[in-house]
């Protein structure tokens, strides 16, 4: 059979079909991995029948942007150019190699020491299989001549977690750009807003997930956004499926519990204040049934801002980010199911700092983008339960900031680092100056150690004028002090 190259529909169903006739045609000659190899081809000498392939992927060599590469068919990796894959610590990986232009061609794992056969002709294939046994990142490449340095390589990423653990863990990470619409100009009127508590299986670090209890699924819950003078009707329900009664204290309301006295919920029912925001400012709200700690660190938090008459001054770009503490009984770092630490809770020695629920989410999921000369403004607030931030951006300095997220007065100006408390919050505005990255931290920077950092890429000119590196210099000083 003959592949030119897949154009259609039509083609790829050719070609899965030919390599699923192929699989049970081929002859297996492949090498056998020595003992001690972390990874392990399947052993050859077994019968196609005598393992069962946990997923299959299929490579089809060929030419793209005029170098050689492989190209992903089917599933995930349809149609990308050297693509990553996929697989799970323990699994068995079938790897059909398609030659899709008629050099010759093998596609070799070193770590795997598994190298499968040349396939020589247009619309040859061969295929090989592989057991991950452990976790990390591979490479995969073309051993014929020149062929790797042409562009025929890869990576092969083997995850910790079991596939069915992460199927069933959620990203449990907020979306810093979920920021709603500026209130603006508007008269103050009545309004409706909901929350729902949501316990779920979360991912808290690559390969580590955790039992999380949440606002709508996500840690911190959604920023909530009203004007002041607003009557708020918040409807607060606790999903079906929870286990325990859950709440929600919002410290923008001003009555019993900041709403919580009443709106104590069992799982599958509903209840509703109603509250008029009296002064502007950014405030947390949280669970705050007992142990309100634990229903905390476990990811019950999230803020409501109240904006000032006339609204707050536009900016460019909006973020909503949080802090919080995770009390794991393993130490940091490790894979697998984490379970939850009373005694850490209560000796306030978390394990894991986080911004918007887990490790990566503002470096890996999430980063911060934006351009120089805009402004940017950052809704930030801490859910703790128990420590204080100091909120910095290392290589910026705010311009502007509403200490404890209050808005009735003027915001101070040229700040380094903010201390904002459990349960506070402030807004920091900066306008970004010099391209590059920068990194978001709370400067008691071991925190840093156990998960707690975001990126914010700055692009545009460079301005030497305010920043340049290793440049020559003239000083105006006479008498330069020299060393
Ligand atoms: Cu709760």
């Amino acid at each position: 059979m003959h592949f030119a190259g897949l154009r259609n529909e039509e083609d790829r169903e050719n070609v899965i079909a030919y390599l699923k006739q192929a699989v049970n045609a081929f002859p297996r000659h492949a090498p056998v991995s020595p003992e001690g190899t972390k990874l392990q081809q399947v052993n050859s000498t077994e019968s196609v029948a005598a393992y069962t392939p946990d997923l299959t992927l299929t490579l089809k060599t060929g030419i793209a942007e005029g170098r050689l590469v492989f190209i992903g068919v089917g599933a995930d990796i349809e149609g990308e150019v050297n693509p990553t894959l996929e697989v799970h610590k323990g699994e068995v990986v079938q790897i059909n190699l398609v030659n899709g232009e008629g050099t010759t061609h093998d596609i070799f794992f070193p770590e795997f020491n598994a190298r499968s056969e040349q396939v020589t002709t247009s619309g040859s294939s061969t295929t090989l299989a592989l057991r991950a046994t452990s976790a990390g990142e591979f490479t995969y490449y073309c051993t014929l001549p020149g062929h790797r340095e042409a562009g025929m390589e890869g990576r092969l990423l083997v995850r910790e977690t079991p596939r069915e653990e992460l199927a069933k863990a959620r990203d449990i990470v907020r979306n810093p750009n979920d920021v709603p619409q500026p209130v603006g100009d508007r008269e103050s009127k009545k309004l409706e807003l909901g929350l729902e508590a949501v316990e779920l299986e979360g991912e808290l670090a690559e390969g580590t997930t955790y039992h999380y209890w949440t606002f709508n699924g996500t840690v911190p819950g959604p920023l909530l956004r009203v004007r002041v003078g607003d009557t708020v009707k918040l409807k607060f329900a606790n999903d079906i499926d929870s286990d325990i009664i859950h709440s929600v204290d919002l410290h923008a309301v001003t009555g019993p519990g900041g709403g919580a006295a009443y709106l104590q919920v069992p799982p599958g029912e509903e209840k509703s204040i109603t509250f008029k925001a009296l002064i502007p400012g950014l405030y947390v709200y949280h669970c705050a049934t007992p142990m309100v700690a634990h229903h905390i660190a476990n990811g019950m938090y999230g803020m409501i801002l109240v904006e000032p008459e006339g609204g707050l001054p536009p900016v460019d770009r909006e973020y909503y980010v949080m802090q919080g503490e995770i009390y794991t009984q393993a130490s940091f770092g490790k894979k697998g199911r984490q379970e939850f630490s009373v005694e850490k809770l209560l000796d306030e020695s978390p394990e894991y700092f986080v911004f918007n629920g887990a490790t990566g989410a503002l470096t890996q999921d999430y980063p911060l983008h934006a351009k120089v000369g805009e402004t940017i403004r950052i809704f930030f607030g801490v859910g703790g339960p128990n420590l204080t931030s100091s909120f910095h951006i290392i290589g910026e300095i705010f311009d502007r900031v509403h200490e404890w997220g209050g808005l009735r007065n003027r915001p101070v100006e040229g700040i380094q680092t903010v201390p904002v408390a459990p349960g506070g919050a402030a807004i920091v505005e900066l306008e970004l100056e010099i391209p590059g990255k920068y990194i978001l931290v709370d400067h008691a920077l071991s925190r840093m150690e156990r998960g707690l950092r975001g990126f914010l890429y700055a692009e545009g000119k460079e301005k030497p004028a305010i920043y340049q590196t290793g440049a020559s210099f003239e000083s105006d000083d006479r008498h330069p002090i020299r060393r």
